[in-house]
């Protein structure tokens, strides 16, 4: 604790109950478990040198942003020290030549937005968590969200990084090349490695250009295969589509009761789906065109003001914690190919009841990536057994069991019904050539 408090001062070594308790259980209140203590970091050069003193000690370390993990990767199992990288805040001037800009691990994705827009450009991932989601965590476990299907996910925003090995030593490679043949892409490797191979403090991200003018439609429709049937045409008419987001009755029943939210149509409907459109001029047009030419449709809204916008994104938006208000779920994030989504849905509800007759089922997510959040409320203690069913049948559809929240502690047991044991092990011989006395987030994400 000694050499801590010298590096980072007493001010940032957290051992008292009352200051850790939020560090070591995450929002969902899931997953918990008590911190040898907290670390608090402000510089790059502090995390290295906190780093080595574990190495030298075999302390094992958990690496955190800003806790808004949904699969335990950024908590403790018991005993580790956790490194919070929320002091790494420093944003660099906007780079309008290349586009780019430099971002400390803690920065949130909100204030970075909020920076970018400032120079008329824009950050391309986006997701509800924006206020205390931090470019460290979004980075590590590749965060995905509702612009995918516009910019990609967080790893193709990464022109370089700044990262920690397990032993202090720093790699950094922030010239923001475009263009960069000379080998392996580390970047691109610890994105999505969450926090196992490397601890990443800051990231060279790439900017786009903002877009003021949006249109927000809600379709309501009989099925899913309705909405999978509309995406080609839509992306061919669209070329400002910048989400596909898709719920259905009984998530639209539970946003409305814990809202309060008035129905978005005189009657119910099986499936909604949400569009938007992002353009430098007013996309509302082709939208609405785009909407009224739409086969399979039975009802539609379109939204022009940015309030009307607001309101029906809501609908979209506080699935999460309307879900997390009627009590604690079991929490699934995969995707299968798109096309096989409705072959997902259908067997869906049959699968988990196979297994709990009392689940309740709360499905939504970002349909173009085939991307379902399968939310299962009222499982008792069959949590196991549910999430066993639902990442069985996902694996059959040749789908994946974590598609953007990353495996974490929450999905290791399932690891292998999505990678081979070849994969698994090339993973394992990356994990030990980095950190070969395995300090860095272990029981994340390797069996
Ligand atoms: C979203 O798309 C997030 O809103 C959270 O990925 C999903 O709560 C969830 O299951
Ligand atoms: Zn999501």
């Amino acid at each position: 604790m000694r050499a801590f408090v010298e590096i980072v001062g007493a001010d940032h070594v957290l051992t008292d109950a009352d200051l850790t308790a939020s560090y070591e259980t995450d929002w969902t209140g899931r997953f918990s478990g008590k911190a040898a203590c907290v670390v608090r970091p402000r510089t790059t050069a502090e995390v290295a040198a906190v780093l080595k003193h574990c190495h030298a000690e075999g302390l094992k370390v958990v690496v955190q942003g800003g806790n808004t993990g949904l699969v335990g990767g950024g908590v403790p199992a018991g005993g580790e020290v956790l490194l919070s990288l929320a002091r790494l805040t420093d944003l660099g001037d906007v780079d309008l030549a290349s586009a780019q800009v430099t971002a400390g691990a803690g920065v949130t994705l909100a204030d970075l937005q909020i920076h970018a827009r400032a120079s008329d450009l824009d950050f391309g991932v986006d997701l509800a968590a924006r206020e205390s989601a931090t470019v460290g965590g979004l980075v590590a476990t590749n965060a995905g969200g509702i612009r995918v299907l516009r910019y990609g996910s967080m790893r193709a925003q990464v022109m370089g990084l700044e990262a920690v090995l397990a032993d202090g030593s720093v790699i950094s490679r922030m010239a923001g090349l475009s263009k960069d043949g000379t080998g392996y892409d580390l970047a691109g490797l610890i994105a999505g490695s969450e926090g196992t191979l490397a601890v990443v403090t800051a990231a060279r991200l790439k900017l786009w250009p903002r877009l003021r003018a949006r249109a927000v439609a809600l379709l309501a429709m009989d099925s899913t295969e309705a909405a999978v049937s509309l995406l080609p045409g839509l992306r061919a008419s669209l070329p400002s589509l910048s989400a596909a987001e898709l719920f259905y009755r009984e998530g639209l029943a539970l946003v409305r009761k814990h809202g309060p939210l008035p129905a978005p149509f005189p009657q119910e409907h099986e499936a909604y789906l949400l569009l938007e459109c992002a353009d430098l001029t007013d996309p509302v047009d082709q939208l609405a065109a785009a909407v009224s030419e739409a086969v399979g449709l039975v009802d539609a809204t379109v939204a022009t003001d940015a309030a009307g916008q607001r309101a029906l994104w809501a609908y979209r938006e506080t699935h999460t914690e309307s879900i997390s208000a009627e009590g604690v779920p079991v929490k699934l994030d995969v995707s299968v190919p798109t096309a096989s989504l409705p072959l997902l849905v259908s067997q869906l509800s049959s699968t988990i009841a196979g297994v709990c007759p009392a689940a309740r089922p709360i499905v939504f997510g970002h349909v173009n990536e085939g991307n379902l959040h399968v939310n299962v409320l009222d499982t008792g203690d069959l949590h196991e057994q549910v999430t066993d069913a639902v990442l069985r049948l996902v694996a059959s559809l040749d789908g994946s069991i974590s598609s953007e929240h990353g495996v974490g502690r929450a999905k290791v047991e399932w690891l292998q019904l999505s990678r081979s044991a070849t994969e698994i092990a090339a993973m394992q011989a990356v994990k030990r050539a980095l950190d070969p006395a395995g300090i860095l987030n272990p029981g994340v994400l390797l069996p």
